[in-house]
């Protein structure tokens, strides 16, 4: 059986437009209507479906190729009884079916033309030939461009979305020119589906709008071993990632002069030999926080819609490294401790951590958090507010600088503090007069009792 060219047909104003889709390959069968091809113009995309049925014996064109009115799009072996489409009939079919009732940024068209391969020898198709197909601008609507509007999407794939009650303004395309995909209605919907689900599962980005998570299989690069997350890294990660991307943090980063603060430290460590406390710079830390966040009380706040909740406790929790993951005790009350308790008290919460003795009620009702990585290394960090916290502090090692003292420079032990704090209860300024606080009561500890 011979084949026949399926070209595009009078499609009004578009001219030289590119292929953006080649939605049928070689040895495809297709029935009349079925889309071959999508266009797409500067405002405008459409589909050109075929006319008459049969297998693709060859495609003319790939995708980024222009055409035009006339342009041939594949040759077709037409099927033994094969119909054409009736443009009329298929045109009127395609809007109650196919096309958003309005505002479809893919306008409707007829079929496009099936003609005789020229040399071909002999008509193929007794009936229903492609000769009979009326071909030109009579059957051809105007494409009213006005009334295109984003978002890029073919009617298959509005269908299809339709079908699956998407609207399409939230699903973001990754074909191209942002063109969405059948595949990215897919990814956004399975993305729904799992933040609905679990919360922390909805890493693949597509509830959010973004592109999915790259799946990239790692073994084809060197040997591997899986191992699931721990109970506490998934609770934990699900809370971290919720509050990332809830909460718009902003770090002032600082720095505290703790020369004599050590010292003294020190110096009560060595007094205390007999007794057993050890004075820790986590204590001093809580200590400072709890009388700046006396002095800056919309630290030690959360917010409740549109109320910020002001407390009048100072819960202080603190982040602990344990070997299944992070977990932050609460330290109850600290404004009410001395120093020697708060030293007790942290390190058997933080014993109880490691240890995996933790009750619910350890870990609840914080104002504030301080995240230490002091006595492990770093300069300065981001840590990631405990929402509904507004506020954390992170500390990272102390170090020895020299320091100008007007005659000589002399070391100085400092200490780095990384203050991250929710921008749409703290403002910058707000927060730089916390650590100023922060650096003057760790500067000269004495000041904690005014
Ligand atoms: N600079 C320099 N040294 C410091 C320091 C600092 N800022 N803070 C503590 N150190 C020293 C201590 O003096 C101690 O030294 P010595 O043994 O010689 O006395 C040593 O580091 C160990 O201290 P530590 O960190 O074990 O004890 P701590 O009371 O200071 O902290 C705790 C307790 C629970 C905060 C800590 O064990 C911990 O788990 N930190 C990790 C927190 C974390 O993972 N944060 C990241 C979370 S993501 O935001």
């Amino acid at each position: 059986m011979a084949s026949v060219e399926l070209k595009v047909p009078d499609i009004g104003d578009f001219k030289e437009v590119e292929i953006i889709e080649v939605l049928v390959k070689a040895g495809d069968s297709v029935s009349v209507e079925q889309s071959l091809i999508t266009v797409e113009s500067d405002k405008a995309s459409m589909e050109i479906p075929a006319s008459i049925a049969g297998t693709i014996v060859e495609m003319k064109v790939t995708l980024g190729d222009k055409v035009s009115e006339g342009s041939v799009i594949a040759m077709i072996e037409a099927a033994a009884r094969s119909t054409t489409a009736e443009p009329a009939r298929s045109e009127s079919k395609a809007v109650s079916s196919g096309a958003p009732s309005s505002g479809s940024a893919t306008p409707q068209h007829p079929a496009a033309t099936a003609e005789l391969k020229e040399g071909s020898g002999r008509d193929p198709i007794a009936q229903g030939s492609p000769a009979s197909v009326p071909v030109g601008a009579a059957h051809v609507s105007p494409i009213d461009e006005t009334n295109v509007v984003k978002p890029h999407a073919s009617p298959a794939v509005r269908m299809f979305a339709r079908e699956l009650g998407v609207d399409l303004t939230k699903v973001r395309g990754t074909g191209p020119k942002q063109r969405i995909t059948m595949d990215d209605v897919r990814g956004y919907v399975k993305g729904v589906i799992a933040s609905t689900a679990a919360p922390a599962a909805a890493g693949d980005g597509a509830a959010l709008g973004l592109i999915p998570w790259p799946k990239v299989d790692f073994a084809k690069f060197g040997p591997i071993d899986p191992k699931p997350l721990s109970r506490i890294k998934k609770l934990s990660g699900a809370n971290l990632h919720r509050n990332w991307v809830m909460i718009p943090h902003v770090t002032n980063n600082d720095e505290a002069d703790i020369t004599d603060l050590e010292a003294f430290r020190v110096s009560l460590n060595k007094e205390s030999d007999q007794t057993g406390v050890k004075y820790t710079m986590l204590g001093f830390l809580i200590k400072a926080v709890v009388a700046a966040l006396k002095k800056h009380p919309e630290f030690n706040a959360s917010l409740d819609g549109d109320q910020l909740v002001y407390k009048q406790y100072y819960h202080i929790g603190f982040a602990a490294d344990t070997p299944n993951g992070l977990v932050v005790p609460v330290l109850k009350d600290a404004d009410k401790k001395g120093l020697s308790d708060i030293a007790r008290e942290t390190s058997e919460l933080a014993k109880k951590a490691r240890d995996g003795k933790l009750s619910p009620s350890d870990m609840q009702g914080g104002s504030f958090s301080i995240s230490s990585l002091g006595g492990i290394g770093g300069t300065h960090f981001t840590p990631i507010i405990n929402a509904p916290e507004v506020a954390i502090l992170g500390v990272s090692k102390s170090y020895y600088k020299p320091v100008w003292n007007g005659k000589e420079f002399v070391p100085q032990l400092t200490l780095p503090l990384s203050l991250s704090y929710d921008h749409r209860v703290i403002d910058g300024a707000a927060a730089a007069r916390f650590n100023n606080v922060l650096r003057s009561l760790l500067g000269d500890f004495r000041r904690a009792v005014l």
